[in-house]
């Protein structure tokens, strides 16, 4: 168990910030113990503040694809940062990021950047509402969108690893009064019938469909067969916004997201992480039709003391350039593949019950028995008990996942074959001890 300094330092940080962290997850209360405190990280490795160093698989929840300080990002930020960080004012960086990922997404015409995903959902939503002038928005049980009230029902990530404290009435938060969540509805994931029949209901009233075209704030969860396609046939017939929230698939299932990975096109497309190269971002884009709402041209409100700061934008655009290679993505691929497969290799070994769902770069090991985990019901019916017992015996062979079962692991270009094959070779231990 992590102790000594990692301990005194969480002590102290108790003192001035609730629960000692400034995002819920991070406190490891999900997990028990005493989260790391971490001082420094390289590649695929975070080291903390006793020295101890780790390989890293949560991966600032999934934002380093490139893994720790990569060079090149890091040259680009040390040439930009000594003329300036923030200037509130156009740069000439933030349209060529605008112009990469605008190419990187057919779909994206026009694309405004903020600083975190919350920020993008939440605009986008507001621009979808202003845009058909409808106020219901539907989301997904399980899918976490950021932390806007009205999103903040049966939402994914930190609110379903906490959520025996959130079951206040439907909304999953104290503090959202019950009239800011009535237009939001929650159907179940992958139930395109659920969608049909409510969207044939209340056609008149919804503004937009927001969707994790990969869920990934339940654990993975993989979208079915016809559900994405699904969702978009609805939305052409009923005039709705679709909205993919690409916050973590964007620049990671493929350049161009899993707009690219499953042929599709969204109207909105929200994005964070990845396009930040490790700093503080978020963008939304879409429909040149439905951006030109935008204050100042549109009657649609927005903004951002920092949004567009050219330092992240920088280390975005550097982490695109070199993501532009496509090999990138195949070599992703085949060192995750290998990963999952030699865990649940070694879960049949050792009759552990696991489930794997993995896509990409991106995967989770749900404790469950072996049917399929297709969405939040099943999801939360995984063993939390035994993940943190997996959790708490791959820390103490330096192995760092997630400290939550609901959360994604993630790969990057900097984990290295030997990092896979100690994370395998450690999981047949684990497993047999759990
Ligand atoms: P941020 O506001 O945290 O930058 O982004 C919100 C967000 C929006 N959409 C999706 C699909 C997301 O996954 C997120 C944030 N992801 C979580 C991890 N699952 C952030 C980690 C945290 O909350 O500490």
């Amino acid at each position: 168990m992590v102790g000594g300094l990692n301990k005194l330092l969480f002590q102290e940080a108790k003192k001035y910030i609730p629960a000692g962290v400034n995002s819920p997850v991070r406190a490891f209360k999900a997990v028990g113990g005493i989260p790391l405190f971490i001082k420094k990280a390289k590649g695929s490795k975070i080291y903390d503040v006793e020295n101890n160093s780790y390989i890293d698989y949560c991966m600032s929840w999934g934002a380093l694809i490139l893994g720790h300080v990569h060079p090149l990002v890091i040259k680009q930020v040390k040439n930009v940062i000594i003329k300036g960080t923030s200037f509130g004012a156009p740069t000439k960086i933030e349209t060529d990021l605008a112009k990469q990922i605008c190419k990187a997404f057919p779909s994206i015409e026009k694309i405004r950047f903020v600083n975190s995903g919350t920020e993008a959902t939440m605009s986008a939503i507001r621009l979808a509402r202003g845009y058909t002038g409808k106020n219901k928005i539907i989301k997904f049980a399980g899918c976490y969108h950021g932390h806007a009230d009205y999103l903040l029902v049966q939402a994914g990530s930190g609110l379903t690893t906490f959520r025996s404290m959130f079951n206040v009435q439907r909304s999953m938060s104290l503090g959202v009064p019950k009239d800011f969540i009535k237009h939001t509805i929650v159907l179940p994931y992958n139930d395109l019938n659920a969608v049909k029949k409510v969207v044939k209901k209340y056609q008149k009233y919804i503004a937009c469909i927001i969707v994790e075209p990969v869920a990934a704030n339940m654990g993975v969860v993989l979208p079915k067969e016809d559900f994405l396609k699904g969702l978009r046939e609805i939305c052409n017939q009923y005039k709705i916004v679709l909205i993919f929230d690409e916050v973590i698939t964007g620049f990671r299932l493929a350049y161009g997201g899993a707009q690219e990975f499953f042929k599709l096109n969204a109207d909105l497309t929200c994005l964070g992480k990845i396009i930040g190269g490790g700093f503080p971002i978020g963008a939304f884009g879409g429909k040149k039709e439905i951006m030109r709402l935008l204050a100042p041209d549109g009657a649609v409100y927005q903004a951002g003391t920092l949004s567009g700061n050219p330092v992240g934008v920088n280390a975005g655009f550097a982490t695109l350039k070199i993501l532009q290679n496509r090999n990138i993505y195949k070599r992703l691929e085949e060192k995750t593949n290998v990963l999952c497969s030699g865990i649940i290799e070694n879960a049949k070994k050792t009759g552990v019950n696991i489930f794997v769902n993995r896509i990409g770069s991106m995967f989770t090991v749900f404790f469950i028995d072996k049917k399929e985990v297709h969405n939040y019901q099943r999801a939360l019916k995984s063993n939390t008990q035994q993940y943190k017992k997996f959790f708490h015996k791959m820390l103490e062979e330096k192995i760092y996942f997630p400290p939550s079962q609901f959360e994604a692991s993630f790969l990057s270009v900097a984990h290295t074959e030997k990092d896979i094959e100690k994370t395998i070779k450690v999981s047949y231990d684990v497993f047999r001890k759990i």
